[in-house]
């Protein structure tokens, strides 16, 4: 079968009530293919609000979550939290997280809780631009999937994992990977699914791009085999996000 694409919004440390609830009015306005998940991970603060003004269909999610259950972890959100929200998905290893010290193998971990509690898990990989100029770019992103694969032990537990290919170089630069790059590593990481888990995971999985995504260069990207949709920063938070959602259409 076909993988459903899927187009979500990280509107990452951004918004407020006011400027959400404008957010929420525009998606559940807007022409959306049921062919096409969409979803919205605001900030932590925003979820409830944002599961309760946007429709159904589209999807919201948290930035991060914690590696395990609720207890004594000071500032942390748990998946129980989220699925007690009504939420459907966490982000999961983004750069911006990985970078203040969070290892792979606890970002495996937090994928692993979450799929447990029956949320969607966008893991997020990706090499820098000095790892891609020193040919280290496929090294550094098996390295990343290493803790997903050593916490999400069972071929089953994969069936709720979306991949997010995000090079670094291209977060918030304006600098997008061309859409032969994004494919370039995108079907490298599908064989890497296949030789390291199984075909039916390699087939099934869908990787999404992320960094700098916009109405622009959407479509350009969506047509490549192995891109699944988009993980959408900056854009996410303007009208035209829309017509990202409507690229895979
Ligand atoms: C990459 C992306 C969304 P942007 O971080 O996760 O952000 O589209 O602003 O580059």
């Amino acid at each position: 079968a076909r993988r459903i694409p899927l187009v979500c919004g990280n509107f990452k440390l951004n918004g407020s009530r006011s400027m959400l609830e404008g957010i929420a009015k525009t998606l559940n306005g807007a022409s959306l293919s049921s062919n096409v998940q969409v979803g919205v991970a605001p900030s932590a603060v925003h979820l409830d609000l944002m599961r309760q003004k946007l429709r159904s269909e589209v999807m919201v999610g948290a930035q991060d979550c914690w590696t395990k259950g609720s207890g004594a972890f000071t500032g942390e959100t748990s998946a129980d939290m989220l699925v007690d929200l009504g939420l459907e998905f966490s982000i999961v290893g983004h750069s911006e997280r990985r970078e203040k010290g969070e290892t792979s193998a606890e970002i495996g971990e937090k994928a692993a809780y979450a799929t447990s509690k029956g949320l969607m898990v966008i893991g997020c990989i990706g090499e820098k631009l000095e790892h891609r100029e020193s040919g280290k770019t496929m090294s550094v992103i098996t390295e990343q999937m290493q803790g997903y694969l050593a916490a999400l032990k069972e071929e089953e537990m994969w069936s709720d994992m979306v991949l997010a290919y995000e090079p670094v170089w291209a977060i918030g630069t304006g600098k997008t990977a061309s859409p032969e790059q994004a494919q370039e590593v995108h079907g490298e990481l599908r064989d890497w699914l296949k030789t390291n888990i199984s075909e039916k995971v390699a087939a099934e999985t869908r990787i999404l791009y992320g960094g700098s995504v916009t109405e622009k260069n959407c479509d350009e990207l969506i047509k490549k085999e192995d891109i699944d949709g988009f993980l959408v920063g900056g854009a996410s938070l303007k009208p035209e996000f829309v017509q990202i959602c409507q690229a895979p259409g």
